[in-house]
């Protein structure tokens, strides 16, 4: 049987190039807890992305739970529907109200203009996802943060790799999370880290990832296990020194898929996003009424086909059981998060897609509106 076409399939580097890791955690026997290889790649993290405090964690999920608590955010926080759940799951583990905010038909992240109509005095902070790897329109969000006095916590989990005119992407708002999970364009297999902008609240991280030991007898804060292993931090650390070429790819299977669906009337690739460096973390269509076939049905019809296309992110995570009584999930209050929904496709990408299966993809899109 032939593999199928999956949306994404994880960048491993050549098995050798790993013995070397393998052999160093093998004799020194130190596979977690800060160890050797944590702290390289951490450091180097920080070198590559252009950032100054970086926290390492076993997943992005441990890692935006963690940065909630240590910025100790109550109350309700703003964020999009349009995510993986995990995102909103973070607060309510917090016992935090998520007030979900329509996105930006462009960006398909938070929209600014949306966002102060929600603020209410039980406001405490603002929770945007740069989805897709997509900026959020971050110095509208800082000035609106500024003006009522709200805490930001950007979910970057897509956007490892990306920059804006002034650097990182990673550096706005008061912290970012990143994810480095199989599915990701960075990956340690599962993995995440948050990015502090102070060696203050680094230091206030890693206490609450380890437990909340701040050394062997004192323990500040009813912290968690977040923390990588020295695997992951070794496959972090043989990853980085392949991810440029991976980016590459991407950008290159991007181009091929905006060129090639271009003239089919129905098939909409969004404009590439207003930034300096992009990582082309996912490839989106939209599916619009003037296509033969509604999204769902392309969906099937692909996966007929052995491809595996997915539609992030449907459903909203407003629709949720956790979340569909919140006064702020109700459809009325997010049209363009509930159409984006409807009319979304992730494509296949992922270095090393062979040439006849990207086109397979591309002619049976097509093959519709010839038949
Ligand atoms: N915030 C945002 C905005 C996020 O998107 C995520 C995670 C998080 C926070 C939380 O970060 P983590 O705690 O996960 O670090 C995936 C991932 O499980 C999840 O990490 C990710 N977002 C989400 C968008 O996608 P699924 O349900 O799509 O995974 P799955 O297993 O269906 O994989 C999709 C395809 O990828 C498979 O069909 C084949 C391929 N695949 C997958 C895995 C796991 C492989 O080829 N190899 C693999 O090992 O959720």
């Amino acid at each position: 049987m032939i593999e199928p076409t999956y949306v994404t399939r994880p960048f491993l580097p050549p098995l050798e190039e790993l013995q070397p890791y393998l052999e160093r955690i093998w004799a020194n026997r130190l596979l977690t807890n800060k160890g050797p290889f944590h702290e390289e790649f951490e450091q180097a993290l920080c070198d590559y992305l252009g950032v100054e405090h970086i926290s390492l964690f076993a997943n992005g999920t441990l890692a935006l739970v963690t940065a909630l608590q240590a910025m100790r955010i109550t109350g309700d926080v703003i964020t999009t529907p349009y995510s993986f759940v995990a995102t909103a799951h973070s607060l309510l583990w917090n016992g935090i109200r998520p007030v979900f905010v329509d996105i930006d038909p462009e960006t398909l992240n938070l929209d600014p203009d949306k966002i102060e109509a929600a603020i209410t005095p039980q406001t405490t902070a603002i929770l945007p996802v740069h989805v897709y790897g997509r900026p959020c329109d971050t110095a509208r969000i800082q000035s609106i943060a500024d003006i009522y006095g709200l805490r930001v916590i950007y979910d970057a989990a897509h956007a490892f790799g990306v920059e804006d005119a002034g650097g990182s992407i990673l550096r706005h708002g008061d912290v970012s999370i990143l994810s480095f999970h199989a599915t990701k364009v960075f990956t340690t297999f599962e993995g995440g880290a948050v990015v502090s902008p102070d060696a203050k609240m680094k230091k206030r991280i890693d206490y609450l990832k380890n437990f909340g030991f701040a050394d062997e007898v004192t323990v500040v804060a009813p912290g968690i296990n977040g923390k990588m292993n020295e695997f992951q931090a070794a496959l972090g650390l043989l990853q980085l020194k392949h991810f440029d070429a991976a980016l590459k790819q991407r950008a290159e299977l991007d181009r091929y898929y905006r060129e090639t669906l271009a003239d089919i009337p129905g098939i909409r690739c969004l404009p590439l996003p207003d930034c300096s460096r992009r990582n082309y973390a996912y490839c989106l269509i939209m599916v619009e009424p003037e296509y033969p076939l509604s999204r769902d049905e392309l969906y099937t019809r692909l996966r007929q086909n052995n491809i595996f296309a997915r539609r992030y992110f449907y459903p909203l995570i407003s629709s949720f059981p956790m979340y569909r009584a919140l006064p702020s999930a109700n459809k009325s209050n997010l049209p363009v998060a509930s159409a984006s929904a409807d009319k979304v496709l992730c494509l296949p990408i992922y270095p090393g897609l062979e040439p006849d299966r990207l086109e397979k993809v591309t002619n049976l899109i097509r093959s519709v509106i010839e038949s």
